[in-house]
């Protein structure tokens, strides 16, 4: 049952404000959700229209680029036409705003939109890389593409002529080192757990609330929908991101000196 627009009880956002109010490091791991009310569909609601005949395990993998990388280049500018037309909506913006008001948060993020980054978030672990960047298939590296090719189906490497794809990690694929050693130290390190908008099916993304729950420490969710996360968190807060994670915030903002 979709439950979109009630937010929990006042009651239980502060039981989620006080854990975070006494953290001293919170992680959070963000997902699809967060960007929902950008208008941005969920990973799984990317399957809409005429992409619905395709799964994101034929789009979204090295297999399915190298079978077709015109059709999934055309999915992927669908998608990046969406996300330059979109705009960070109140939960992105609230929670650039409650990194200011812990002594550390770490922001890991599955989204692939930038939106995070465009609402003021300092530090972002792109832990499945930026849709709107370009990787060159022979060199591997973020790049450019030729002039020539701006425009085609299949754009090149200014520098090499080499394939270009999305610089985002496929299914198959490894989480940039970086990212994935930062996030797991975040997991290791923090004294509580944020997930908002996501339904903690993909790993290791999943993993980091599962290390966070292992270690005992407060983990939190916030989401419309039961997860497989929902039985095992401390508190699960029903809602949208939008509107729960404002409402985080200004607790924790009125309930500063408590
Ligand atoms: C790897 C970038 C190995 C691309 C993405 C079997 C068991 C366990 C794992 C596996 C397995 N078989 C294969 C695996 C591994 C696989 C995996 O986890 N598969 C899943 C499907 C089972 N993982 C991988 O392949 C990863 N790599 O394991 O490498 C390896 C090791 C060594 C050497 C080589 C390889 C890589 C995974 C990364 C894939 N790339 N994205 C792109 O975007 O195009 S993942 C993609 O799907 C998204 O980025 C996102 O992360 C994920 C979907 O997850 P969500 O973000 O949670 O989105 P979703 O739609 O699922 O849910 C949205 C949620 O929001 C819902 O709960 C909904 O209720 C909620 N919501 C809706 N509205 C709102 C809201 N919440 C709040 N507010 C709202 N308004």
């Amino acid at each position: 049952m979709k439950n979109d627009s009630a937010i929990p009880s006042p009651e239980l956002i502060e039981q989620a404000a006080a854990h975070l109010r006494r953290a001293r490091h919170v992680c959070v791991l963000s997902g699809a959700g967060i960007s929902a009310e950008s208008g941005i569909p969920t990973f799984r609601d990317a399957q809409e229209g005429l992409w619905a005949q395709y799964s994101p395990l034929d789009l979204a993998t090295p297999e399915g680029f190298e079978r077709d990388p015109e059709l999934v280049w055309r999915w992927y500018e669908w998608r990046r036409e969406m996300i330059r037309a979109a705009h960070p909506n109140p939960g992105h913006v609230a929670l650039a705003q409650l990194a200011q008001q812990v002594p550390r948060l770490t922001l890991v993020t599955q989204n692939v939109d930038g939106l995070h980054q465009r609402a003021g978030s300092p530090h972002v672990l792109e832990y499945h890389g930026n849709i709107l960047r370009d990787r060159c298939t022979v060199e591997q590296v973020v790049a450019e593409r030729s002039e020539d090719s701006r425009r085609s189906a299949l754009p090149r490497c200014a520098a090499c002529g080499g394939l270009l794809r999305p610089d985002v990690v496929w299914f198959g694929e490894t989480i940039p080192r970086r990212a994935l050693v930062e996030a797991d130290e975040a997991a290791a390190d923090c004294d509580a757990f944020l997930s908002i908008g996501t339904s903690s099916l993909v790993y290791p993304a999943a993993g980091l609330a599962e290390a966070a729950l292992r270690r005992g420490v407060p983990v939190i969710e916030v989401n419309p929908n039961p997860t497989d996360l929902s039985p095992h968190a401390d508190i699960v807060l029903q809602g949208p991101a939008g509107r729960v994670v404002p409402a985080l915030r200004q607790v924790l903002t009125e309930g500063v000196g408590r």
